[in-house]
């Protein structure tokens, strides 16, 4: 992975977003941004974000330009930071990063993005990285950008190390593996009020039942990894929705409460439930938003994107198979 930039110091890249099976909520460090908890999950297809990364002497500062507007860089001037220290250059970024979906709306709009920012800026930087140390770069912005560097199914590890070097993800599966399909169920377009940065340190200092969720955690991700491994989608499904609940309990139980669902939330988990009764088989999961993720096979997608559409306050569904890796586009 060299300059790909015509002019030196340019990179682009893209990854896509993905969705915990098994949640993160919560911080062993702020810092350093390593999650408490070690996580698993899904990269999709359909959702995507394209980062271009410039170092340039022209800049006083990181600038970034999200969706065509100008945005708070912070996240990204920590993925940056450490691509500096790593490369020996001391030049500010403009960032250029677009999505295809709505963003800070609980579609994991951070993940992809600051796993295609890792990418980007160590290309940019000319540093030729490893997968494993993309995803501690990603980490550094976004804990759930830390699977976004793999594509299929990736798990997070929170580690040990003070320093975050053993908390990092790793490819689980690759999607031909388990060619699973996802139908997201969009109910609100805006962005959260909340943001998961905050939320998560809110629920840390206040829910009482957050010590009980770390100390259950390794337990519940050794149970959801071995049903991915064995592609068991019953016994994935009831595991993701059970971790799901467990953090969305965490979230309600914050002071103040962190409530993201919306009417349109709890109809389609209903809708799930019902149609899983019927025979219909699909599982679901829900972020920091109100938007719900029906996990199924594939040609079950058509049948319950159908179903769930036609709920009131159902504003749209995206149909999507699970995606690769983070990647440099190349330039011309
Ligand atoms: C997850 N979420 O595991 C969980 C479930 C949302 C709910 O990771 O503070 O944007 O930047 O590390 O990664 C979203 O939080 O938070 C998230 P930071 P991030 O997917």
């Amino acid at each position: 992975m060299g300059r790909t930039g015509q002019d030196g110091l340019t990179a682009s890249a893209i990854a896509h977003s993905n969705i915990a099976l098994a949640k993160y909520w919560g911080k062993r460090d702020s810092r350093l941004n390593i999650p408490a908890v070690g996580s698993i999950s899904i990269t999709l297809d359909a959702l995507s974000t394209e980062t271009a990364v410039s170092f340039s002497p022209d800049l006083q500062a990181d600038e970034l330009v999200l969706n065509g507007g100008s945005a708070p860089a912070q996240k990204a001037s920590r993925v940056l930071d450490l691509i500096r220290e790593r490369a020996g250059i001391d030049l500010a970024a403009r960032v250029v990063s677009n999505n295809n979906f709505p963003t800070g709306a609980g579609l994991a709009s951070s993940a992809s993005g600051l796993a295609a920012l890792a990418v980007a800026a160590a290309a940019a930087a000319g540093l030729e990285l490893s997968s494993r140390e993309l995803s501690i770069a990603a980490r550094r912005g976004s804990a759930s950008a830390a699977r976004s560097i793999f594509g299929g199914f990736a798990e997070l590890h929170s580690g040990s190390a003070a320093d975050g070097s053993d908390s990092f993800a790793e490819q689980l599966m690759p999607a031909e593996d388990w060619p699973l399909s996802v139908v997201v169920a969009i109910t609100q377009t805006e962005p959260k009020s909340v943001s998961s940065t905050e939320g998560m340190l809110s629920t840390s200092g206040s829910s009482p039942f957050y010590d009980a969720w770390v100390e259950s955690a390794p337990a519940a991700l050794d149970e959801l990894r071995a049903a991915v491994l064995a592609r068991d989608l019953e016994k994935t499904g009831a595991l993701t929705e059970r971790s799901c609940l467990a953090m969305h309990s965490l979230m309600f139980t914050t002071s103040p409460p962190l409530i993201y669902w919306n009417p349109a939330t709890v109809a389609v988990i209903r809708r799930v439930t019902e149609l899983r009764r019927d025979g219909i088989e699909g599982y679901f999961t829900i972020d920091a938003g109100p938007q719900v993720k029906i996990i199924c096979e594939p040609d079950r997608a058509e049948q319950i994107s159908a179903s769930v559409a036609e709920l009131p306050g159902v504003l749209q569904t995206i149909t999507t198979r699970l995606g690769p890796a983070a990647r440099l586009v190349q330039s011309p």
